[in-house]
């Protein structure tokens, strides 16, 4: 890639492998990654990045939510700062692939400029967002929320686990030394390579996309109260069972995203009996439900329709359903002068790549969402798997799609011109 003279390309061998150590850290036997945001796996992951950007003199600060920046400083620091980033956390049956790219990806963009001994004109910060999944702690993409002013840090650090560990009881746990500091640095713009955890890129052949923004995203939590009994004497008339309650109710969360197709999407991911006795009728029952569409008022009409349903069943089956809404991420798009230029690289090296929107929430979300130009590169993703241990993606595509990252990176470090 030319910069102003700056020969600067990426080492995409260097980039998979890195990749591959990665995925050593939590590693599962069936081949995907279990690294829990702030368990001792994700330390390792953590403090194992915090190392490779100390070996290149990049400073390194960690936010109170936990999210770790690496600073290489440009040579007018006064110019707004160029960031790239993403999450080393995973999910619990995680792929290998899913956060660890785009915080590997900028790692490698560092590497390159550091092994070309080129200092860019505006500063580069890498960021590992803290708990971008929600898999342990609720609700997703915490510490980008944080970072972008859209979550409460107080509220957040009370946030606990199913072990009634808080967040703040778990980042306490971080050796990393960093003092908690508070990032206040403008920012020029914000770049995150990531696997398309979809089929569409596949299904069409291409390699990588550009995408234009993430759709809505409301998360609830849901107490379905009945009155525990003797699964023997209790006739089945009469019963208040509040696991078939839950269950009933996660039938309707399907219906409502079929009947808000092809785009609405409907997800019980968690459903905990009490007393979980295979000989106790259940007395209650929690349960987490995720809902998604590309349009706001849509996701609305889901929401109407999901109340409506749980006091459908609360009525029929003489239970109370309690339903909360834990979490709203609006519908984001991402900054089309970002686009146009992602899109323009791909026609210099002639690299097939198409725009996208994405099903997924991401760190970029609540970063653009903050009014940082934002953007992303996806990845094709094998067979549209994520959030499964058998993720996977071609080494070619991963080289191309971070190629692409720099080349709009490197743009932005070596421009002193607005956005
Ligand atoms: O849930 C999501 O969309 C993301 O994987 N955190
Ligand atoms: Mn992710
Ligand atoms: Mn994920």
């Amino acid at each position: 890639m030319q910069m102003d003279g700056h020969q600067i390309q990426i080492d995409g061998e260097r980039l998979w492998d890195s990749i591959q150590a990665y995925a050593q850290i939590g590693a599962t036997a069936k081949g995907g990654v279990k690294r829990l945001a702030f368990s001792t796996l994700d330390y390792e992951a953590r403090d194992q990045f915090v190392d490779e950007c100390v070996e290149m003199q990049m400073s390194i600060s960690r936010d109170e939510i936990g999210n770790i920046f690496a600073t290489m400083e440009g040579s007018d620091v006064e110019l707004p700062a160029v960031l790239v980033g993403s999450h080393l956390d995973s999910q619990p049956t995680g792929g290998k692939y899913d956060g660890a790219l785009g915080v590997l990806a900028g790692l490698e963009i560092a590497k390159s400029l550091y092994a070309a001994g080129k200092r860019p004109m505006r500063t580069l910060q890498l960021i590992n967002f803290a708990n971008e999944e929600g898999a342990r702690f609720a609700p997703a993409m915490m510490g980008s929320g944080v970072f972008a002013g859209k979550l409460n840090l107080a509220e957040m650090l009370e946030k606990t686990d199913l072990d009634g560990v808080s967040v703040q009881q778990a980042i306490s746990l971080d050796r990393s030394g960093a003092h908690p500091t508070r990032e206040g640095r403008p920012i020029d713009s914000y770049f995150e390579i990531h696997i398309e955890q979809g089929p569409l890129l596949e299904m069409e052949g291409v390699p990588v996309g550009a995408v234009t923004g993430a759709q809505a995203q409301r998360w609830y939590e849901a107490t379905v109260i009945g009155s525990e009994a003797h699964a023997g004497p209790t006739p089945m008339i009469g019963r208040q069972d509040a696991g078939l309650g839950a269950a009933e109710l996660a039938l309707a969360v399907e219906q409502i995203a079929l009947a808000h197709g092809p785009d609405g999407r409907g997800t019980v991911g968690v459903i905990v009996p009490s007393p979980m006795s295979p000989n106790v009728i259940p007395g209650s029952v929690f349960l987490t439900i995720d809902t998604r569409h590309p349009e706001e008022d849509v996701l609305l009409q889901m929401k109407d329709a999901l109340l409506n349903a749980a006091n459908q069943i609360a009525e029929k089956r003489r239970l109370q359903v309690e339903i909360t809404e834990t979490w709203h991420s609006p519908m984001t798009p991402f900054d089309e002068r970002l686009v146009s230029r992602l899109e323009h690289f791909a026609a210099e090296r002639q690299l097939d790549c198409r725009r996208i929107w994405s099903g997924a929430g991401h760190d970029a979300v609540y970063v653009a969402a903050s009014g940082v130009p934002t953007v992303m590169v996806f990845v094709q993703t094998k067979d549209g798997i994520s959030h499964n241990e058998s993720e996977s993606i071609k080494k070619e595509d991963a080289v191309a799609g971070c190629e692409l990252l720099c080349d709009a990176v490197l743009e932005r470090l070596f421009s002193e011109v607005e956005l």
